[in-house]
């Protein structure tokens, strides 16, 4: 007989009834009973009361020596008849200390002292595992416990007091000992013959909540740069291309008067690619520009004095900053007839080499502003930080001065961190060097400022998480995709 019909029959008999009392005359478990009770009041066949109530039960370790016995009997089964020494005995479980402890007080075993080390010995020949029938009588929902006993078990974290919801079922206005069958669907068979006069239809249950949609869900890096390029967008920027990852070096580099001899340029630092391991397409012109200035110099500059190779430029890698974009996109702005002020971003992947750690991988997204226009200078472009950086609800910038290759002067971008509690870094920046901009063919009075910060760091900083593996990477836990709330960067 199904349960439901059971609890059906055995509430015709008593009129009232608890579900622990269920639970226990059909030995099921308590929640199997609610569940059961739960589809009959759908019916109207039951009312169902909740009431609280409270019971001893056993803890995982209450449990462990309900099946095992007590650390005390188990200890007392681990000495030989001929004796054991006390250090040895210890190392018998992970509970023999306990065990040893209880097992002396209660005279099960006693030590000997013949000068040599202690002597363990049984005291007597039986014994009787109290504790593991009092936990095992328990288990069975038999508590006879005295309030003494009862208190040492607990001080023993064996049982625990648990808060029980539990029902009082009575009958409801629909009681029956048989359940009807209720259909679920009106169909065309019951119209024609006209069978759905008699028959019973499960009511509409219009609090039921609807099975949400499965969907996927976005990933709080893809939050968090929605966020970003918005703050962007609403200030003004046209986002910049930004779908290639293998770059030249002399777009990653010789472009933006970064020396061939810069370490930033060698194998530990950057990931070259070996097929194809070289571009030749460069506009020429621009290119021996760009030879000459690292070279000899010019423009006002003593330039770097080495012997510049065409080889070095063409080698190809992934790209370690977007900034390798922003010059492709003023070479191309510098080719205008007339100049027009830009303002720029990106916000893309880019690879360097770098040992990992918990916040760093090899590969990051960066995240860039770039403004042009004639007269920029230091305090426009601090300007436009204090504007960016309030969108990320930073009110207290400081800037550090720093050394960037591609940029003089540079900052180190800082702001107080309510939520944390401290001045933290947030990102750099700086005017590009007229060494980069003229041998493009920019005017000289035009003047680039730019700045760069990371995707991952606010997004860890976001989300609370320490470890950039469990944001990125194989390891990632995708409930927590699917849990994280919305990003509101300026909250
Ligand atoms: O993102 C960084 N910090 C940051 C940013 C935002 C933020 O928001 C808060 C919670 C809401 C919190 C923190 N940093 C830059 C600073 C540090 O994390 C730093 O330790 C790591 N930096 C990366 C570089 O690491 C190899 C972050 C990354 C970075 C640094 C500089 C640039 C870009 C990314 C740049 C640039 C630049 C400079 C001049 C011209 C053009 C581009």
């Amino acid at each position: 007989m199904e349960l439901t019909e059971r609890i059906l029959h055995y509430l015709d008999k008593t009129d009232k009834v608890e579900t622990l009392v269920l639970a226990r005359e059909f030995n099921e478990d308590h929640q199997k009973i609610v569940g059961a009770v739960k589809s009959l009041e759908a019916l109207d066949m039951v009312i169902s009361e909740a009431v609280k109530s409270t019971k001893w039960d056993l803890t995982e370790e209450g449990q462990l020596v309900a099946e095992k016995g007590s650390h005390e009997a188990v200890l007392y089964r681990s000495v030989p008849d001929a004796g054991i020494t006390q250090a040895e005995l210890m190392k018998s479980g992970p509970n023999a200390k306990v065990g040893f402890s209880k097992a002396m007080s209660a005279g099960w075993i006693q030590i000997e002292k013949s000068g040599g080390a202690p002597i363990v010995k049984k005291k007597v020949d039986t014994i009787t595992d109290t504790v593991q029938d009092h936990l095992n009588e328990i288990k069975k929902g038999i508590d006879n416990l005295t309030t003494n006993v009862r208190n040492d078990y607990k001080k023993r974290k064996l049982v625990q007091e648990i808060t029980i919801k539990s029902f009082i079922l009575t009958k409801g206005p629909q009681f029956s000992t048989t359940i009807k069958k209720l259909e679920t669907d009106l169909t065309s068979e019951m119209l024609l013959t006209g069978s759905w006069k008699t028959l019973q239809f499960k009511p509409y249950n219009f609090d039921a909540l609807g099975q949400p949609p499965e969907s996927g869900h976005l990933h709080p890096l893809l939050k968090v740069r929605s966020e970003f390029r918005e703050i962007f967008l609403e200030m003004g920027f046209k986002e910049m291309p930004t779908n290639l990852y293998v770059e030249s070096s002399f777009w990653n580099f010789d472009a933006l008067f970064q020396p061939q001899q810069h370490p930033a340029r060698d194998a530990h630092d950057t990931f070259f690619v070996s097929s194809p391991a070289s571009s030749t397409e460069f506009p020429m012109d621009y290119l021996e520009r760009v030879k000459k200035v690292h070279s000899e110099g010019g423009y006002g500059s003593l330039g770097y004095r080495y012997d510049w190779k065409i080889e070095e430029a063409q080698k190809n890698l992934l790209r370690t900053h977007t900034t390798a974009v922003s010059a492709r996109m003023l070479y191309h702005l510098a080719q205008q007839k007339e100049f027009t002020p830009q303002k720029y971003f990106s916000i893309d992947k880019v690879f360097r080499n770098e040992t990992l750690d918990a916040t760093h991988l090899a590969e990051f997204h960066q995240v860039e502003g770039v403004v042009a226009g004639r007269g920029l200078a230091l305090a426009d472009l601090i300007s436009v930080l204090d504007q960016f950086f309030q969108r990320l609800g930073f009110t207290r910038l400081q800037f550090k001065p720093a050394y960037n290759p591609y940029t003089e002067p540079s900052m180190e971008i800082f702001a107080y961190h309510t939520g944390l509690g401290k001045w933290i870094e947030i990102g750099n920046s700086g005017l590009f060097r007229p060494e980069l901009l003229l041998p493009m063919g920019l005017p000289p009075d035009v003047n680039v400022i730019a700045w760069g910060l990371s995707l991952e760091r606010p997004t860890m900083i976001k989300y609370g998480l320490n470890n950039i593996r469990d944001l990125v990477g194989p390891k990632v836990d995708l409930q927590m995709v699917e849990n994280n709330p919305i990003c509101r960067l300026d909250k």
